[in-house]
């Protein structure tokens, strides 16, 4: 049977192989085949900007901003609404073809350079020749897409930096430059691993450049205990990855009896000292990403999604799902607005006036807030630790949760790690460990959180900054261990940016990307030691037998 669609970006793809007639995450076909598209379209685009560019003249910041947030939306999870991929992959065509005016010297143009296409039937008729199978052999497919997963990676931190006022335009260079390789036919192998490895680079300056514009706006995260439990006003839950968005609705509740509450990845915003001066930012409420469906019935107010990760919702809280930025679900209410601007959050602060206060589903606290700065302040309290061996090891444990059962390996992993071993985290991959109350070694909380999957650069600058003060020659000689948990295209980008800081060894579960083909595969374990994850008890033994 022929496919109706295929994407194998994300672990949860089907039958670990690739979704072929509808999303395992709920994407429809026909959602798939406009995310091609609007890929497609988008490497035209930066096709003719990277040459634009070598002819000596410059892109506006507007067309990389609309570059970064086309790669964006077609991360799993973000958007579901094919009429909005639709409406950007129209306004892709036209700023192709307005671009195109511009080209004088038109040769060697790539097909999606010159493609034009004026209505639905057109993007329908193109899209089965474009996706990710139209590249046949599959070791240039495997690095054409890891490239590309990475690079979405990058475009969403670099959106979260850019709403922010930070920008880096080498990194918008590099991304569309890489975009527009993809379709370099002429590009071996090699050169496309090589190419895989800048992108790790880039993921780093995208990592920094978000880091240094979230510190710069929000402070250094500190150590904080936040509360899980509910209050007694109604609530507003916000979830996903934006910090701006979550700034503008604590200031349009200001001084309201509406209680703001963040969800998965939005819950390092309670680290931030500029988020502690707003009284209604009550703290968190849930789990990860893939909980929603209970967690969102029982918060009973309005949720703000304002990134991935999206799961279609059930119709008993459907009203009261909101999307914003560059999400989307067909029925839900979009909130507009784009960098730069003003949101009106009035809709659904008016909506939550109507509802009761959240179910409370857990009390007590968590702990948080171990970003860079922080760990380093604590320097010499953890130096001295390692030195007297009460820490033997930091096990990072970053990355993504997500639904499949064999996730409860990290569970039962953390609960497993010898008492001398300490937990260095980032992502949603936390929630599987972060409420087991692992207890302290001198005052050391064992499960140190740094943030959000993007905060993974504060782990590689821990590592770093750690390798200097005990005078190593190579990242590798710490007593740390990389056991990462990956699920969607920002674990792709964090993993390249990790291999292209050096460091070897880090085991990736709960299993190895479908896109990476066996030599490519083969490619990563040979050169940088790459690995799977095992059984809890093989792998205690691997990591910490004698
Ligand atoms: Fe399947 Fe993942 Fe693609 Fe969704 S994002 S269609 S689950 S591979
Ligand atoms: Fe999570 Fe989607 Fe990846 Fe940001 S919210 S880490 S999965």
């Amino acid at each position: 049977m022929d496919n109706l669609m295929f994407c194998y970006q994300c672990q949860e793809t089907a039958g670990c192989s690739g979704c072929t007639k509808i999303g395992v995450c709920g994407k429809k076909p026909e959602v798939a085949n406009m995310q091609d598209m609007l890929i497609y379209a988008t490497k035209g685009l930066s096709d003719i900007a990277s040459r634009l560019r070598e002819s000596g003249k410059t892109i506006s910041k507007e067309i990389n901003h609309f570059i970064t947030q086309n790669l964006f939306t077609t991360i799993t999870n973000a958007n579901f609404d094919e009429d909005s991929i639709m409406e950007r992959i129209f306004t892709t065509l036209s700023l192709k073809s307005e671009l195109l005016n511009e080209l004088d010297n038109k040769e060697g143009l790539t097909e999606a350079a010159l493609w034009e296409g004026k209505t639905k039937e057109d993007l329908y008729e193109k899209a089965p020749s474009i996706g990710v199978l139209a590249t046949e052999n599959e070791d240039i497919r495997s690095l054409r897409e890891l490239i590309i997963y990475g690079l979405k990676g990058m475009a969403a931190y670099t959106k979260h930096a850019n709403v922010l006022s930070y920008d880096n335009e080498d990194i918008d260079i590099f991304l569309q430059n890489a975009l527009a390789k993809t379709l370099d036919n002429s590009l071996t192998a090699d050169e496309l691993v090589a190419l895989t490895m800048e992108t790790g680079k880039f993921g780093v300056e995208a990592m920094a450049l978000l880091d240094k514009a979230n510190t710069s706006t929000y402070g250094a995260p500190e150590i904080s205990s936040v509360k899980i439990g509910a209050g007694k006003n109604p609530g507003i839950l916000v979830s996903g990855h934006d910090l701006k968005d979550l700034e503008m609705l604590l200031e349009q509740t200001k001084g309201m009896d509406i209680d703001i509450y963040t969800h998965s990845e939005m819950l390092p915003a309670n680290y931030y000292p500029f988020f502690k001066k707003y009284t209604n930012f009550h703290g968190n409420y849930g789990n990860a990403w893939w909980k929603q469906k209970e967690e969102f019935e029982s918060f009973n107010g309005p949720i703000l999604m304002t990134t991935n990760c999206i799961v279609p919702p059930k119709d008993s809280y459907k009203d009261r799902l909101y999307t914003t930025g560059n999400t989307g679900f067909p029925g839900c209410k979009h909130i507009e607005g784009n960098i730069g601007d003003h949101k009106d959050f009035s809709e659904i602060i008016a909506h939550a006036k109507k509802c009761p206060p959240p179910t409370e589903i857990e009390t007590g606290e968590i702990i948080g807030g171990f970003a860079h700065n922080q760990v380093m302040a604590l320097a010499d309290k953890v130096v001295d630790a390692v030195k007297s061996g009460a820490i033997k090891k930091f096990v990072v444990m970053a990355g993504c949760d997500g639904r499949m059962k064999s996730r409860n390996y990290y569970t039962d992993f953390a609960k497993a790690l010898p008492e001398d071993a300490v937990i260095l985290t980032a992502g949603c991959a936390k929630y599987r460990y972060n409420k087991l109350n692992l207890g302290d070694i001198g005052g050391i909380p064992r499960v140190l959180d740094a943030g959000q999957c993007n905060d993974s650069y504060s782990l590689a600058v821990i590592a770093l900054k750690l390798k200097e003060v005990f005078g190593l020659e190579d990242i590798n000689e710490l007593p740390i261990i990389y056991n990462i948990a990956w699920y969607e295209q920002k674990a792709v980008i964090v993993l390249l940016a990790l291999l292209y800081l050096g460091v070897k060894n880090i085991h990736l579960g709960p299993t190895l990307p479908a896109f990476l083909s066996p030599n490519v595969a083969n490619v990563l374990v040979e050169t940088f030691g790459i690995a799977g994850i095992g059984s809890v008890e093989d792998d205690i033994e691997l990591f910490f037998g004698n």
